[in-house]
């Protein structure tokens, strides 16, 4: 196995196998070394690496530092060295299995950088490799080629979200040496001032256990679990063959029913008690200002439900609408759950049509504001959700006036959502007359064009990844992410091999072909991210951070003002540290698509 998914890999399964006690050991008692002389050899070797900037990521061969599907396009990136060729080797043999030409050197705007791509597409063999150029004096960082390259890394992504779950203790047979004691039970919420209604005076109190942290905040935010929750229930519904025997070691692991969704009922259930009793959907929940670098159980600030608005209430019918169709499958797991989704989904969707016009007001606490002005990408997302779950053509009208555009996903722009489900579920809509033909090749041509469009911006940019000079704002790794979404749906609907490379190459970017090197998801590649926004990972006492979590991303905004920015270039302006909270926050909807794509390029 690969050294850098070794410790992943035990952790994910510490209970069932019993012998990586001394190898968490190892991994506690790690500290980063300039030379990395003191790293086990079987540890990630990513803590000896010297902190990134930009002389010593010029000159580094970028590609993805975990691996590819066997079939998948093979690409690297490589610095405008005088070299034409380069040599792919076999890291155990070290023979050199394929040699080929670079391309013409090119020029990415985002990054300032002059590269050429080594295209290795070619090689299928499964092994651990790594690329060589003459005159470099790095070869690539080692990746695996094989079908099974990516399943312990998205096994991780999921597992990301046990990690970050409130109302429980993370137990060590689950979370190894990321356990913690229980946290926010969340049964003692206020009712905060201007989130009161007929039945429920400020200072109330309510009960809304269980959901997601958020991200490396401790709070919950209705919009963000709105994307967050529908992308993994995608996830399964999608690929719902590939989840059905996986075991990622969570508590409810080895029951009757996918660790996916028992991973995301996690989170459904505390949305439910989101839900005020006329319909409306508060906005989150939360304390007044961030807590400190502390332990979820260290802090205890009062926490409050703050505001029902129109787009809570629309990202929760949306979700509870698509939770109704997918858990309909398990009522014998869940006996009337399904029944109670729909039934909050049309409650919500009821209420945003009385009150369509409520923005978020930002005025009671400073924590998340995930403030949203325009609301036509919820109405439509909620619509089209409720249109699949409930078969009434009023929903459908609803879908079709808002009269959205396609668009890669993101939590203030929700409208594309609604197509990639009926783009999912349009084949059966159109067998059971519920489209017409015409209608369904609109919602396939709308997708599919879209995708051509990226997908041409891919194999124009010199990096041959989704990211434009504009790109890189907050979260900017969860664009790259969201465009291979939005693209995987063209896929699926035409089966064209350049969509899927496409696909592909979202994930390559996120896990090594980018201007800084890094691979953006804790734990996995050999230069990954180490020091994340993530409370529990700075206040555990653990060197490594809690693995599995993809951070934001370069942002040339910059907010946070730390220093030892990479670059200023946008594609650079990435620094991995606690301090920064604008370029290395993790968070639930940066996750999702991770898991998605994943799942998607495996499963296929
Ligand atoms: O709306 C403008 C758009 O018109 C413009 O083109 C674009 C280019 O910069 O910016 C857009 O606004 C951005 C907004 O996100 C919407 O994408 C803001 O600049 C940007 O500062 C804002 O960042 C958000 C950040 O909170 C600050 O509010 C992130 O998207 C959002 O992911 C992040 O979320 C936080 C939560 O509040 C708290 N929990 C952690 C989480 C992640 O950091
Ligand atoms: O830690 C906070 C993070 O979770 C948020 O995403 C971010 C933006 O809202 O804010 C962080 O908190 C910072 C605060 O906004 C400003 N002072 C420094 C805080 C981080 O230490």
């Amino acid at each position: 196995m690969k050294k850098h998914l070794l410790y992943i890999a035990s952790t994910l399964t510490l209970a069932a196998c019993g012998t990586s006690g001394n190898l968490i050991k190892e991994i506690n008692n790690l500290t980063p070394t300039a030379s990395g002389a003191s790293a086990p050899a079987n540890i990630n070797t990513a803590f000896a690496v010297p902190s990134a900037n930009k002389e010593n990521v010029t000159f580094r061969i970028k590609a993805n530092q975990i691996g590819y599907m066997r079939n998948a396009q093979k690409l690297a990136v490589i610095p405008n060295v005088s070299s034409t060729t380069f040599d792919v080797i076999n890291n155990v043999t070290k023979e050199v299995v394929y040699s080929s030409t670079l391309s013409s050197p090119s020029t990415w705007d985002a990054s300032g950088d002059t590269v050429k791509i080594a295209d290795f597409t070619s090689v299928t063999t499964p092994g651990e490799y790594t690329i060589a150029v003459k005159n470099l004096r790095y070869n690539a960082y080692p990746f695996t080629i094989g079908d099974d390259a990516l399943s312990d890394i998205h096994d991780a992504a999921l597992k990301a979200y046990y990690f970050n779950r409130a109302s429980i203790k993370l137990d060590p047979k689950y979370a190894g040496v990321w356990a913690r004691p229980l946290a926010h039970p969340d049964t003692n919420v206020k009712i905060a001032p201007g989130a009161e209604s007929g039945n429920r005076k400020v200072g109330d109190i309510i009960s809304a256990s269980k959901g997601w942290y958020d991200a490396g905040d401790y709070n919950k935010y209705v919009v963000n679990a709105g994307i967050s929750t529908y992308t993994l229930l995608a996830s399964y519904e999608h690929f719902s063959d590939f989840y059905k025997n996986r075991d990622i070691n969570i508590p409810e692991s080895g029951d009757a029913v996918p660790d996916i969704l028992d991973e995301i009922k996690w989170n459904l259930d505390w949305l439910e008690n989101m839900q005020d009793l006329d319909g409306g959907v508060y906005h989150k929940l939360t304390t007044e200002n961030f807590s400190g670098k502390v332990m979820p159980h260290e802090t205890n600030e009062q926490r409050f439900v703050v505001q029902k608005n129109t787009p809570a209430t629309l990202n929760f019918a949306a979700v509870m609408a698509v939770a109704s169709r997918v858990f309909a499958n398990y009522e014998d797991a869940f006996p009337g759950k399904s029944a109670a989704y729909k039934q909050a989904a049309i409650k919500a969707y009821d209420w945003a049509n009385r009150f369509a016009g409520i923005r978020y007001d930002h005025a009671f606490s400073v924590t998340g504001e995930y403030g949203d002005a325009t609301f036509s990408d919820e109405f439509s997302w909620a619509a089209a959700e409720l249109f699949i779950l409930t078969r009434e053509k009023s929903y459908l009208n609803e879908f079709y006036a808002e009269n959205q555009a396609v668009s890669a996903p993101s939590w203030p722009t929700v409208a594309g959502l609604g197509f990639i489900s009926l783009g999912f579920h349009g084949e059966k809509l159109l067998n059971e007359k519920q489209l017409s033909a015409k209608e369904f090749n609109e919602i396939k041509s709308k997708i599919v064009n879209h995708a051509s469009a990226i997908t041409d911006q891919v194999n124009a940019n010199a990096f041959r990844v989704p990211m434009n000079k504009g790109d890189f704002y907050w979260g900017s790794n969860s664009g790259a992410l969201n465009k291979g979404l939005m693209v995987y749906q063209a896929y699926a609907l035409t089966g064209e091999k350049r969509f899927l490379d496409t696909v592909t190459s979202s994930i390559d970017y996120i896990l090594g072909r980018n201007a800084v090197d890094y691979s953006f998801v804790t734990g996995f590649g050999e230069n990954s991210t180490l020091s994340p926004h993530h409370r529990q990972s700075y206040a555990d006492n653990v060197r490594a951070p809690v693995p599995g979590f993809v951070a934001g991303g370069p942002n040339e905004g910059k907010q946070d003002k730390c220093p030892n920015y990479i670059g200023d270039a946008p594609a650079l302006s990435y620094v991995d540290s606690w301090c920064s909270y604008a370029s290395n926050e993790v968070t639930i909807n940066w996750n999702a698509p991770l898991v998605y794509l994943l799942a998607a390029l495996q499963a296929k």
